[in-house]
């Protein structure tokens, strides 16, 4: 089964805006703000939707710059043998609003030197970098126990 995804990295000059996940999948780890595609969604509403539901922001402007996808090979609790994840990656450049804590998310600005890639997911380290870079990239990561990442493969293409 696939499942799709949304992810938002807010990119400001040399900060960028990460939120704690309180709860549920990625919980206790520093990521971007997104989630699953609604029925009936696009990917682009869906974006926009839970960034406004996690962070209160609304989305000036944002630009599509990668597709990640993610396989589980060993059943370890936190997704489903087999499974795949594919999340859309968004770098939002700017947005309204104040970023405000939700249910989900509690919003912190990091400068891109003290990103905590140690609490966030494993797969970050490896592409965060070329999102700051203001490359586009294609991947494919394959987590074993305790989300270790076995496998994996970047791509830079020109466009998505
Ligand atoms: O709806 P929910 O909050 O459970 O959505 C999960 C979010 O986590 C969604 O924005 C996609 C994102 N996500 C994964 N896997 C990974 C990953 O390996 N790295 C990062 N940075 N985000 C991920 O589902």
């Amino acid at each position: 089964m696939k499942k799709i995804f949304t992810l938002c990295v807010v990119f400001q000059s040399s900060r960028v805006l990460l939120g704690m996940k309180k709860r549920g999948f990625g919980e206790g780890r520093w990521n971007g703000f997104g989630g699953k595609i609604k029925d009936g969604e696009t990917i682009e509403e869906a974006m926009r939707r839970e960034m406004h539901e996690e962070a209160g922001v609304k989305i000036d402007s944002a630009e599509h710059v990668g597709i990640l996808d993610f396989e589980f090979s060993e059943q370890d609790g936190s997704a489903s043998l087999g499974e795949i994840l594919t999340v859309h990656i968004f770098r939002v450049d700017s947005f309204t609003g104040e970023p405000r804590e939700s249910d989900e998310m509690k919003p912190q600005w990091f400068d891109i030197a003290d990103v905590p890639y140690e609490i966030m997911w494993p797969d970050d380290k490896y592409w965060m970098p070329l999102l700051f870079d203001g490359k586009k990239f294609h991947g494919k990561f394959v987590f074993g126990k305790g989300d270790v990442v076995r496998e994996y493969s970047i791509d830079e293409v020109q466009k998505i």
